[in-house]
């Protein structure tokens, strides 16, 4: 017999068993004639089991916020520690509340549990009271919304203009990721070009994508703002970075940004968990479909003389892909493609003359 079979048949006959004790109590008080009572002992034990159930709860609810390690690690962030701050000023206001009013639900429902000797008081309203308890969370729901309000503000304004850009694509069930290269300016791309070779949909004439490099992990320099500019190739996918408190979706036909800077290295990080295996990653956080879970990049975070030696060992994907791009490229093309360069790392990251507002490139190719 298999052990859960045992548990189970052991569960049955205990709870079988309470239920002949639970009877034969009533029995008992039919004969003893108190059952002539309003209330019989039920009374007294529900009040008691509902005592037993809220400590048993409030004891599981705390263990399970503070005693246990499921919450994210310090944030590798900037504004990372802005949200948790906000997070957890949250959390406090409303345990604060939990606590008080759950304190107040047991005691009382265990101190007026039904008694005979007792008439219950008409209490129909009490205005001081109600005012009291409107004002206050009024004024402190005011408050966490400003506060929210301008700390989202501040994680959606401007990227500032010394950022760096990667596109990053969700597709069933990978993500691709691309770097601007040398020229700081991504290619432009189109649907309509995606192919088994053409995986980003790039549009081959296009210049400013010669140099665009697509490595098989992120790597970006610490303390540097880091713009993605996200799209989706098939379905909602959405960009997850955990640790540095990023979260946005991929959506198809709708690009989407969300930029961030990074504050701790990915070796900082291994460092104060205490754990050399540790790595950065990029989830999709969109129940996709089937592969959803295959769904991880890793991300590293170097140190900026790091990234640049990472950079400079990249290939542009018209390199590496050369065949192909020979192939396909229009005639014209042809004779200039010598100029397909490798990243480096001295050039600009960012194109000057552009916006955060991602291009709709992808709609306007005829
Ligand atoms: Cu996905």
């Amino acid at each position: 017999m298999s052990q859960s079979l045992e548990i189970g048949i052991a569960v049955v006959l205990i709870l079988a068993i309470l239920v002949l004790i639970f009877r034969i109590q009533a029995l008992v008080s039919v004969m003893r004639g108190s059952y002539r009572k309003r209330a019989g002992l039920s009374n007294k034990v529900n009040a008691i089991l509902f005592v037993v159930f809220a400590l048993v709860g409030f004891g599981t609810f705390f263990w399970f916020s503070f005693g246990t390690e499921y919450h994210l690690p310090v944030s590798s962030s900037e504004h990372g520690i802005h949200t948790d701050f906000m997070f957890w000023l949250t959390m406090a206001i409303l345990v604060i509340a939990f606590v008080i009013t759950h304190i107040f639900m047991i005691s009382f429902i265990y101190k007026y549990q039904f008694d005979e000797n007792r008439k219950a008081y008409f209490y129909p309203e009490n205005h001081k009271l109600e005012f009291v308890w409107t004002i206050i969370p009024a004024i402190v729901m005011v408050v966490l919304v400003y506060y929210g309000y301008r700390t989202w503000n501040d994680i959606f304004k401007m990227a500032p203009a010394d950022r760096m850009e990667i596109e990053v694509m969700g597709q069933q069930f990978n993500w691709l990721v691309r770097y601007p290269g040398a020229d700081g300016k991504l290619g432009s791309h189109s649907y309509k070009k995606i192919s088994p070779d053409n995986q980003f949909g790039l549009i081959l004439e296009d210049q400013t994508g010669w140099d665009d490099f697509a490595p098989r992990e992120i790597h970006i320099p610490k303390g540097k703002p880091v713009l993605l500019r996200i799209r989706a190739r098939d379905v909602l996918h959405s960009v997850y970075l955990p640790h540095f408190r990023v979260k946005m979706d991929a959506v198809p036909g709708m690009p989407t940004t969300f930029w961030f800077t990074p504050i701790q290295t990915t070796a900082e990080k291994r460092e104060e968990l205490g754990n050399p295996n540790f790595n950065f990653e990029l989830a999709c956080a969109e129940l996709c479909g089937r592969g959803h879970f295959s769904m991880r990049y890793i991300l590293v975070v170097d140190e900026p003389e790091n990234y640049k030696k990472w950079v400079a060992e990249q290939k542009a994907w018209a390199e590496v892909n050369r065949e192909y791009v020979v192939k396909t490229i229009k005639p014209e093309y042809k004779d200039k493609l010598p100029e397909i360069k490798v990243a480096t790392p001295d050039a600009p990251t960012v194109a000057p003359a552009d916006t955060t507002t991602p291009k709709a490139t992808a709609l306007n190719i005829k």
